[in-house]
């Protein structure tokens, strides 16, 4: 035990001693932080960047390194192509050990092949398609398995939000609409996969597109719909999700009329696009809410003293703990190599603020948990429904 302490001391202080050789200044090892930074979708990224940066801070404060470790943010717009472009630019950086990203799952896919060929480890703390890791298993892969989650993947969300539907509010007749993303499409599939199977009808599908406004044509079509839909399920972004409600609202679709919604439209902004025609809307979110888990208290405290004028974004903690595994990672690889990072990611066995995490052999969490909550616009909050 004393010898291999000693031994990983001796691998950081190797690696200062390298750093140090390149000047002073270069003595820094940083994680990039890739998600949206600037759009719809940088509210949430701008919150993740922040609970990486205050991950990073934390361990610098505690001297967890003997070099200067820096949260690097890259923005890629929640584009795909944008995203390749910035998985580019980080792998050309020698001082990248890992990423933390992406957020949308359209945009990790293809991010993580650029990764692959590196390679790097990518850590996603929000893109819940399955592909995003199970891409890893096919034989066109060029690199090794080095992607990895810490949330719960669609076909757990969807199929949750599918019983849910069906036993907790007892409908037996759902339209389908979804953004057309990898993403939004992946994730009402799988609620129509689920809903099925309990029995229930689909009446509908239809296909949105990021960016559209106006549904009232759509929304007018089943409201009249002659199948008579209890409810409609929206695979998609909190954008388009408040466009829906605040129209379905006003064509009068309202309670017991349903709306249900995953991850990506369970976030503040919704409040902002639809403001009280949100109230109601059922959002599912992987995992639980950080407020709710006695593990995150003190992150939540730190965030709040570190961040008192920014709101805490549905994700913030995801990332905070892709972030402490990263380097928890690079202390037990003995220092900022790529690729015994990689290997130790592996191993992950993580206590931290999401409980245990460990990664099974696609490198998604083991965590199965799924959590619903309603909107609750007087209080711009989401209350877990029990
Ligand atoms: N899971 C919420 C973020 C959206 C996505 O996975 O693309």
């Amino acid at each position: 035990m004393i010898f291999r302490r000693a031994a990983v001391l001796a691998a950081f202080a190797a690696f200062a001693i390298l750093f140090t050789a390149c000047g002073p200044k270069e003595k820094v090892v940083k994680i990039a932080v890739a998600v949206p930074l600037t759009g719809d979708m940088g509210t949430e990224g701008q919150g993740l960047r922040r609970a990486v940066e205050l991950a990073v801070e934390e361990a610098n404060a505690a001297k967890r390194f003997p070099f200067k470790l820096v949260a690097a943010p890259y923005d890629d717009r929640a584009d795909p192509k944008e995203a390749v472009n910035v998985a580019n630019l980080i792998v050309s950086d020698a001082r990248v050990v890992a990423v933390v990203g992406h957020y949308n799952s359209g945009c990790a896919t293809p991010a993580a092949k650029v990764y692959a060929r590196a390679p790097i480890a990518m850590v996603s703390p929000a893109a819940t398609n399955p592909e995003v890791t199970a891409q890893q298993n096919s034989k066109d892969w060029m690199g090794p398995r080095m992607v990895f989650r810490v949330v719960p993947t669609d076909d757990v969300q969807g199929s949750y939000a599918a019983l849910f539907a069906a036993k907790k509010l007892g409908k037996k007749r759902m339209a389908l609409l979804h953004d057309k993303s990898p993403y939004g499409q992946g994730l009402a599939e799988e609620f129509k996969k689920g809903f099925l199977a309990q029995g229930g009808k689909i009446v509908s599908e239809d296909g949105i597109s990021v960016g559209d406004k106006d549904f009232k044509a759509l929304l007018t079509k089943l409201k009249s719909d002659s199948a008579k839909p209890e409810g409609v399920y929206f695979g998609g972004l909190y954008t388009e999700a408040g466009l829906l409600l605040k129209q379905m609202r006003e064509l009068g679709l309202k309670d017991p009329f349903a709306f249900i919604s995953g991850d990506g439209s369970m976030t503040f902004g919704l409040f902002d696009v639809a403001g009280d025609a949100a109230d109601g809307a059922y959002l599912s979110i992987v995992g639980v809410p950080a407020d709710e888990l006695p593990s995150a208290a003190k992150f939540v405290e730190a965030y709040k003293a570190r961040f008192p004028s920014d709101e805490r974004k549905p994700f913030d903690h995801f990332g905070y703990e892709a972030a402490n595994i990263i380097m928890a990672a690079m202390e037990r690889a003995g220092g900022p190599d790529r690729e015994k990072v990689i290997a130790e990611l592996k191993k992950t066995k993580h206590d931290g603020v999401l409980g245990t995490t460990v990664f099974d052999d696609k490198g998604d969490t083991t965590s199965k948990i799924v959590t619903m909550t309603r909107a609750v616009s007087k209080k711009r909050a989401f209350d877990t429904v029990r």
